[in-house]
């Protein structure tokens, strides 16, 4: 199909009016993210006033908010989900989306992630996971890996990252998966998996922050960034066949716990 040059963007009746200039660095991934959210809640139908989209302080937290035009919750450093819980209860008649980061989520916010995990809350949280603290300058995250260099590891992190998905996945999340920026359509079908799901649902999407990330640890600008999180993303399916030692630096990507009704969406390209 053609679209003329004046035509609006598919996406674009669900951005408030005024708020077409984004804070998002050339190359990030956050913009893919917002897109394909956007595209999981026009793909399911029925009302974006449907939702209320909560974030936390950090690039990853102007995805949704002030964008969507929808009820937006842009909350203070690692309380989304405390904040998502409230609305919840509130309102359960609503579908309560957390976007965030993975500093937001993962390391201040840690507490609240695993608890709403082990209660098995009914909303879905969007972790987007750049593996630094991107808004602050690119401190290190507890998800950055260890060896990279960040503004406060100047000669490489000591520790450990979280596999943040196995973390919640312990917790007791009911749906989990991951993705990355460079998987744009299987972001869109894991949110709406994630929506749909009646529980805690947790979308790790593994995302580029050219600007921090990739000049700190070597990876370079956005475009080899995403080459790199393409070429090394495995289906969950097929990891199950190969040993840690082969998936060292891989992302294992697809369905990692599918609620019984969910079809697994592990072999998808
Ligand atoms: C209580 C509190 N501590 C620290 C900060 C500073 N701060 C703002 S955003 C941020 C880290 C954001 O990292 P992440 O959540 O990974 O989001 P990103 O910017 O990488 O998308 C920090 C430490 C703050 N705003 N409030
Ligand atoms: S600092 Fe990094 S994560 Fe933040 S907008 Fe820029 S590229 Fe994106
Ligand atoms: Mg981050």
């Amino acid at each position: 199909m053609t679209v003329a040059a004046h035509d609006p963007h598919p996406m674009e009746k669900y951005i408030r009016p005024g708020a077409r200039v984004t804070t998002f660095c050339p190359g990030c991934g956050d913009g893919i993210i917002a897109h394909s959210v956007l595209r999981a809640v026009d793909r399911m139908g029925g009302d974006i006033d449907d939702y209320v989209f909560v974030s936390g302080i950090g690039c990853a937290g102007w995805i949704s908010s002030p964008y969507f035009a929808a009820d937006t919750l842009h909350t203070t450093h690692g309380r989304p989900i405390a904040f998502a819980t409230g609305v919840k209860l509130a309102r359960p008649d609503r579908r309560v989306v957390v976007i965030s980061g993975d500093g937001d989520l993962g390391a201040i916010g840690g507490n609240h992630l695993i608890h709403a995990a082990r209660r098995d809350l009914d909303v879905t949280v969007i972790c987007v996971n750049n593996r630094i603290y991107g808004m602050t300058g690119g401190q290190v995250a507890p998800t950055t890996p260890t060896g990279v260099k960040t503004t406060t590891t100047p000669a490489g992190s000591t520790e450990r990252p979280f596999d943040l998905c196995r973390l919640v996945e312990a917790a007791g999340a009911s749906y989990v998966a991951r993705w990355t920026a460079a998987h744009p359509r299987q972001i869109t079908r894991a949110v709406m998996r994630g929506v749909e799901h009646s529980g805690f649902a947790f979308v790790e999407i593994v995302a580029q922050c050219p600007v921090h990330f990739g000049k700190l640890s070597g990876e370079g600008r956005a475009v080899p960034m995403m080459h790199l999180m393409r070429d090394n993303s495995v289906p969950v399916r097929q990891a199950a066949k190969l040993g840690p030692g082969e998936l060292e630096g891989k992302w294992v990507v697809g369905d990692l716990v599918a609620p019984p009704a969910a079809a697994p969406a592990g072999g998808e390209e």
